[in-house]
């Protein structure tokens, strides 16, 4: 079939339809050059999954008018990001960007606090700040947000749109850049289009995946995973109301929009444009995996949910181009590639590196993450990854089994070791974690806990260990390091960079107890952003290690802004024969050269001097602790858990 041809007769009789005179003379120019351009690639996206339907035409021609109507209401300030976003595509490749994910009420507590926090972002360098989601949602339990009942209007308890728009507007000058959150796999009990459903009108119950018995809920649980199985078995909620069964993948009030009805696409593209058009630069896609459903799979990862992605990213580009995706597919490593694409998610999460470097520090061995990183740290040049060490979310261990069975690990026993460790539970362990989604049938289990939980600070401060601290403290640091110069945006999980503590006041609020990922969500107060801003003369050794912490981060940023080899460069994996240790070259093609030694064991470990072969044996300078080399040692040095940030230029 000649799609190219087919797409353009189609575009013709569509703008025969759709009324651009709305649009200011010029608006209506632009429009229809960027639909133009664009228009083949949505056309095969959208007739790939709709084409079969007898009205597919009818709702794509909906859709041009709802891209029409997003384009209209776009500001004149957001078309000319658009236009720098154009002129600079590769931004999010640069070594200034750094970013931090923060819940509003933690931070704020309210939109308008958080602006007076803009001063302390920019100490730290944040120029990309994701803010979870703030919509408005259930009272009590919403999952942390993710429960969405209005993509349009804010939680009343963080403020108003006009307060977003606002604080958007304030970050823009300070050189910050927003994103949000598209929850868009589902939506909360309470949004108008449930409530529709829930009083039985039959269009908006086909926005949701509704069955009147087990049948076909049972055939599809055969292959479907269990997400939450601490809270409720299986993936489908029974409702009184309807009499029927509704898929919630999530929890029994998140649930799941039907994407095999084109007016889903339609109408969650005009949600898409409204929070693209609040000004934010990057849309995080809430769990992306789960859009498409196709019996006997376990309904991730599906062709289908990456053409609906592209989809959307096509009408991202007629409307907003300014705007970037991020995935946020925490699932096996072959399948997280799949998403990284200029034409799909130009960002993506990294979720094998941050799994694999909790596995280093509890084994103080790298092959795994050497082997790992050398099979799936490349990705296309015009995308980057997230790196982060930390979220709101718990840790799965989501590396590849064949990789680890390469390398002489049995993947199944060696994550019992890893919920151990984290939990506490092994002996000798540093760690403080909770365990969290514990799976009665199979055993399967993820960790929670904050950085420095897990990193052995929240053990060393009870025992009041000076030694322990210094320890949990490098381990602090050697993590995020990683994630500062191996290549891509670093995202800092905030409260990380004051080395905050796990927070259990969880279980003693009902919304929360059952969901232990509430452990490391801990509020960031103003007293600990002024400790760290202006340190008092006396403080506890809890306080001595906030204001270290928070040093640490931020020198560290200041290094990887200041020099370009740590951003849009290439990235080599090495091996260096010493198995504790992990290292990478950068590479600018330009002469500048950055080679990146870490040790994850305690003790010192020494490395063969042949790694110098790859910077030329030339003069090179440790950016963290401007120690010289001279370029012909023997052998190299790393004190336990050091890192060095070799350069050459
Ligand atoms: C995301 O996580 C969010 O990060 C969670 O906070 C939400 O609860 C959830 O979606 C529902 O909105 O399963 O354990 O790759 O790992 O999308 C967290 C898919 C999750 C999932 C991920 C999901």
């Amino acid at each position: 079939m000649n799609y190219a041809a087919d797409s353009q007769t189609c575009l013709e009789r569509i703008l025969q339809s759709v009324n651009l005179s709305r649009l200011p003379k010029r608006d209506a120019a632009l429009f229809s050059t960027r639909l133009t351009a664009q228009f083949d690639a949505l056309f095969t996206q959208y007739t790939q999954v709709y084409g079969h339907q007898y009205d597919c035409y009818y709702h794509l021609q909906q859709l041009v008018g709802v891209l029409a109507e997003g384009f209209k209401k776009r500001s004149n300030a957001l078309r000319q990001q658009d236009q720098a976003a154009l002129a600079d595509p590769l931004w999010y490749r640069s070594e200034k960007e750094v970013g931090m994910a923060c819940y509003v009420d933690l931070m704020g507590p309210t939109l308008k606090d958080l602006q007076a926090k803009i001063g302390y972002f920019k100490t730290l360098g944040i120029t990309y700040l994701h803010l979870m989601p703030l919509y408005e949602a259930p009272a009590g339990d919403s999952d942390g947000g993710y429960a969405v009942s209005n993509y349009r209007k804010v939680n009343p308890t963080l403020g108003t749109m006009q307060d977003l728009e606002t604080l958007a507007g304030a970050l823009r000058q300070a050189g910050i850049k927003l994103v949000l959150d598209f929850v868009f796999n589902h939506t909360s009990d309470e949004h108008a289009w449930a409530q529709a459903a829930l009083e039985g009108n039959p269009r908006y119950q086909n926005y949701y995946y509704l069955f009147d018995d087990r049948t076909i809920p049972d055939q599809f649980e055969h292959t479907l995973r269990e997400i939450f199985p601490q809270v409720r078995r299986g993936s489908f909620t029974y409702n009184e109301q309807m009499e029927k069964w509704v898929w919630t993948t999530f929890n029994s009030f998140q649930w799941d929009l039907n994407y095999s009805n084109p007016e889903v696409f339609n109408a969650i593209t005009a949600e898409m444009l409204f929070l693209a058009n609040i000004g934010s630069t990057a849309l995080r896609l809430d769990a992306l995996a789960f859009i498409w459903k196709e019996m006997g799979t376990d309904c991730e990862n599906q062709d289908k949910a990456h053409t609906l992605i592209q989809a959307f990213n096509s009408c991202l580009q007629i409307v907003a181009p300014a705007v970037v995706f991020k995935s946020e597919a925490i699932v096996h490593p072959d399948e997280v590639l799949k998403y990284v694409r200029k034409d799909e998610c130009q960002l993506s999460y990294n979720p094998l590196l941050m799994a694999l470097l909790w596995n280093s520090l509890a084994t103080r061995k790298t092959r795994l993450l050497t082997q790992s990183m050398k099979k799936s740290f490349s990705i296309p040049n015009d995308t980057t990854w997230v790196n982060y060490v930390r979220c709101h979310d718990d840790i799965g261990w989501t590396f590849d089994d064949a990789v680890a069975w390469e390398v002489g690990v049995n993947p199944h026993d060696h994550r019992y070791f890893l919920n151990q460790f984290f939990t506490g539970r092994f002996e000798g362990s540093f760690a403080s974690g909770v365990p969290f989604a514990e799976n009665p049938t199979n055993g399967d289990c993820r960790v929670c806990g904050t950085l420095a939980s897990l990193c052995g600070l929240e053990r060393a401060l009870a025992s009041d260990n000076e030694h322990e601290i210094d320890i949990a403290i490098a381990r602090i640091k050697l993590l995020y390091g990683i994630t500062f110069s191996i290549g891509g945006i670093p995202l800092l999980y905030s409260s990380d960079e004051l080395g905050l503590l796990n927070d259990h006041s969880y279980r003693e609020d009902e919304t929360k107890w059952h969901d232990d990922r509430w452990v490391n969500r801990v509020a960031v107060t103003a007293e600990d952003i002024q400790a760290v801003l202006h340190p008092p003369t006396t403080m506890t050794p809890a306080q001595r290690c906030k204001v270290r912490v928070f040093n640490t981060m931020k020198d560290m940023l200041a290094i990887r802004k200041s020099q370009p080899v740590f951003g849009n460069s290439r990235t080599q994996i090495l091996e260096t024969g010493n198995p504790h240790t992990f290292a990478y070259l950068r590479d600018d093609g330009n002469g500048t050269k950055l080679l990146v030694l870490c040790n994850f064991s305690e003790q010192p470990q020494q490395l063969e001097g042949h790694l110098l072969d790859l910077i030329g044996h030339a003069q090179a300078t440790d950016l963290l602790s401007s120690d010289t080399l001279k370029g012909h040692e023997n052998m190299l040095n790393l004190a336990g858990y050091q890192q060095r940030w070799w350069l050459v230029k």
